[in-house]
Parts: C-alpha cells; sequence; structure tokens
C-alpha cells in the first residue's frame, strides 16, 4: 500500500482496519510470486520431486465385511425413459456392494502419513470418470491434486456433472449427448467429494484428491494393492462412503510385499476421514487459477 493510498484509507477506515488490508495486499503479492516458481519447479513446495530408485515395495491386502448391508430398493429411472431403456433389469445403488467372498468392494484405501517432506510428480495422463445407463463409472475414484479429471458421457440424456468439495472449488457444468468430455482438476487433497448429477438424483460418484500417487480402490474381489512405495512406516486409512473410516500402521521393506487387511462391520461406528493436509502434501493454494 502506497503513503498516499494508506493516509487516505487511515482517515475513512481508521488504523486497524488499514493494517489488515495493507497485510493482505501484500499476501497477495507474495502468493503472486509463488505461482510463478510453482509452475516453473513443480516439486518447490515440498522439496524435490520424488523418484523411485527400483527399491520400492508394495501393500496389498483385502476389505472384510461382516454384519447386514442396507437392502436397497431398485432405482427408478422412470424420470428419464433414456436412462431406463438401458438397463434390461433392476439397477441398485452401488453405496455398499459386498462382493460374493465377504467383501466390501468401492472401499478407497491411501497412505494417510508417512510420506511427508516429499513431493510428488503430478502424471500427465487423465482418469477418466464415464456415465454409462445413467451410472457413474467407476463410482469411486482416485486422482491427484492437479491431475486432469476427463468427464465422458456414454448416453443419449444430458447429464449434470456436480462434484460438492469442501476444501477444493465447487463447479457445475451440462454434458449433453455426444458432448466433448470435460476437463477439469482439483487443486488440493480432500478425501470423500462427493459428485452429483442435477437432472440424475441417484446418480453418485466419490472422487478422492490426494497428494501423491499411493492409493487404491478395493474391486470386485474386495482386493487392493498399492505398488512403488518407498521403504518406510505408513498410516494406511480405508475409507467407505456409509460406514466412514478406519486406519492401520504398517512397515513397507525394500523390494518386499506387505500385508494390511481392514475390516468394517455393519453394527460398528466408524469415524470420517481426517485427511490432514501435510505441508508437504499440500499444494500451492494459487497456483491454479482462482481456487
Ligand atoms: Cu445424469
Amino acid at each position: 500500500m502506497q503513503k498516499q493510498e494508506w493516509n487516505r484509507c487511515r482517515a475513512r477506515r481508521g488504523l486497524l482496519t488499514c493494517a489488515a488490508a495493507s497485510l493482505l495486499a501484500f499476501g497477495a503479492g507474495c502468493g503472486g510470486e509463488r505461482t510463478e516458481q510453482a509452475q516453473e519447479q513443480p516439486g518447490a513446495e515440498g522439496g524435490a520431486v520424488w523418484k523411485p530408485t527400483g527399491q520400492e515395495g508394495s501393500v496389498t491386502g483385502k476389505i472384510n465385511f461382516q454384519g447386514q448391508p442396507p437392502k436397497y430398493r431398485a432405482i427408478l429411472m422412470d424420470a428419464d425413459s433414456v436412462c431406463a431403456a438401458q438397463h434390461s433389469g433392476p439397477v441398485y445403488p452401488d453405496s455398499v456392494v459386498v462382493n460374493n467372498n465377504g467383501t466390501l468392494r468401492n472401499v478407497f484405501v491411501y497412505v494417510k502419513s508417512g510420506l511427508e517432506g516429499k513431493s510428488f510428480e503430478v502424471p500427465s495422463d487423465s482418469v477418466e470418470l464415464d456415465q454409462e445407463g445413467c451410472i457413474y463409472k467407476p463410482h469411486v475414484l482416485g486422482i491427484q491434486a492437479r491431475q486432469q479429471l476427463k468427464v465422458v458421457t456414454s448416453d443419449n440424456t444430458t447429464h449434470n456433472i456436480h462434484p460438492i468439495p469442501k476444501v477444493n472449488r465447487e463447479w457445475n457444468v451440462s454434458q449433453p449427448p455426444g458432448a466433448d468430455p470435460i476437463m477439469q482438476t482439483f487443486s488440493r487433497p480432500e478425501t470423500s467429494i462427493p459428485v452429483k448429477c442435477n437432472q440424475h438424483p441417484w446418480m453418485r460418484a466419490y472422487i478422492h484428491v490426494m497428494g501423491h500417487p499411493f492409493y487404491a480402490v478395493s474391486g470386485d474381489d474386495g482386493s487392493f494393492k498399492i505398488e512403488g512405495l518407498p521403504a518406510g512406516e505408513y498410516e494406511l486409512e480405508a475409507v467407505h462412503e456409509e460406514y466412514g473410516a478406519t486406519t492401520q500402521k504398517v512397515t513397507v521393506a525394500a523390494n518386499q510385499p506387505s500385508a494390511a487387511d481392514f475390516g468394517f462391520n455393519a453394527k460398528q461406528a466408524y469415524g470420517p476421514s481426517s485427511l490432514k493436509m501435510m505441508p508437504a502434501l499440500a499444494l500451492s493454494c494459487c497456483a491454479h487459477g482462482s481456487d
């Protein structure tokens, strides 16, 4: 803030208000510089960008399930005949899906802590979210902060993709039949971002934004695998949209597979996921436009 401007401000708004405004203006200036640095040097926020050495280990496991899953009614798609016509039988919500072997599908497992001080390259390939038969595919996906999300549609009806994040920028974009893919990014790590479609209220997906590439989603056999982890001690978290989150510690040795099974019980209360924005994994606030 220039001297003249400062005097004008003090006369009109008082000393404290002007001091706060001045600090904010200074902060904004610094943010601008940091943006340029971050663009030139992607790893600047958390030190050098981590590179694999070929000595990495892995973690595999499965998500066991106990108890009674909710009994769902078939989704009523009559409101849009295009959606209904694409299914020959009843379609059920894919919130709680118990596999034939008693395991739970669509659980997101990720490294919650143990990677402090490392920063990671943003993959150049995109992660795809399709809309097929008025259902999101996949139902749960992981993506790195700043990596491109590519939303495509296979349906002959208009969808409306509307993620509702808490710490990222909210967006809401329509996609008519045959439209180009919608390309979007999320700037900050955040678990469990619900995605809805304003046209079809039953459509729901969950996006988990990570500051690193170490995550997986349990599949139709309830298993998951996180590969390429540097040797170390980690805390893993398993997150399910209905049951919540549970954590456990795991040690990964160089060139070795480790095992970590999780369990969810329908009768037990679990807390919500609580991804902390670790300094090394938190990305610059202003590196990508307005969010
Ligand atoms: Cu839709």
